[in-house]
């Protein structure tokens, strides 16, 4: 999770030098990063939730219930004609990182919070969710968060049974 605020940051500061405006001081990141939960560990998946992407600019489903402490394999598909990602992040991490998006359209990336699919590919991303809220998650190839293309996954606190 380092590396994406690293990224962010250094985004943020070229969009600032391009502009002549000076970014704000506060830093991103931070306790959002844990705000959305930590990469999950592969062996210790609970559940697989399979989310469709296409062109109508949405993801099926786009409103995904868990547990607290659960460790989520979402097995990501495209099936339409163009590119799309699923980022999960604060919703004010998307926005930021969706304007960066805007500014360069042909950035790309891979971290542990997101997965781009070309047409037709499927691709995965294990996460736990260690906070009970909601965490967003959005495309944000240029026009599709615009157009709507986000969802949430509600984390909801059980107090049945202890968590690792
Ligand atoms: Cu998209």
């Amino acid at each position: 999770m380092q590396t994406r605020s690293l990224m962010l940051a250094a985004m943020l500061s070229i969009s600032a030098t391009s502009n002549g405006v000076l970014a704000s001081g506060t830093h991103a990141g931070g306790h959002d990063d844990e705000a959305i939960g930590v990469p999950g560990d592969p062996a210790k998946v609970t559940r697989t939730i399979a989310v469709d992407m296409s062109d109508n600019m949405r993801f099926t489903p786009d409103r995904i219930k868990v547990s607290r402490g659960e460790t989520i394999r979402f097995r990501i598909s495209n099936s339409g004609k163009l590119k799309h990602e699923l980022v999960l992040g604060t919703k004010k991490e998307l926005e930021e990182h969706y304007k960066a998006m805007l500014k360069f359209p042909e950035m790309e990336h891979e971290e542990e919070n997101m997965v781009t699919l070309a047409p037709a590919k499927t691709g995965e991303i294990v996460w736990k969710f260690t906070k009970s809220g909601k965490v967003d998650f959005a495309c944000l190839k240029a026009g599709h968060y615009d157009a709507g293309m986000k969802g949430q996954v509600i984390v909801t606190a059980k107090k049945k049974q202890g968590y690792k």
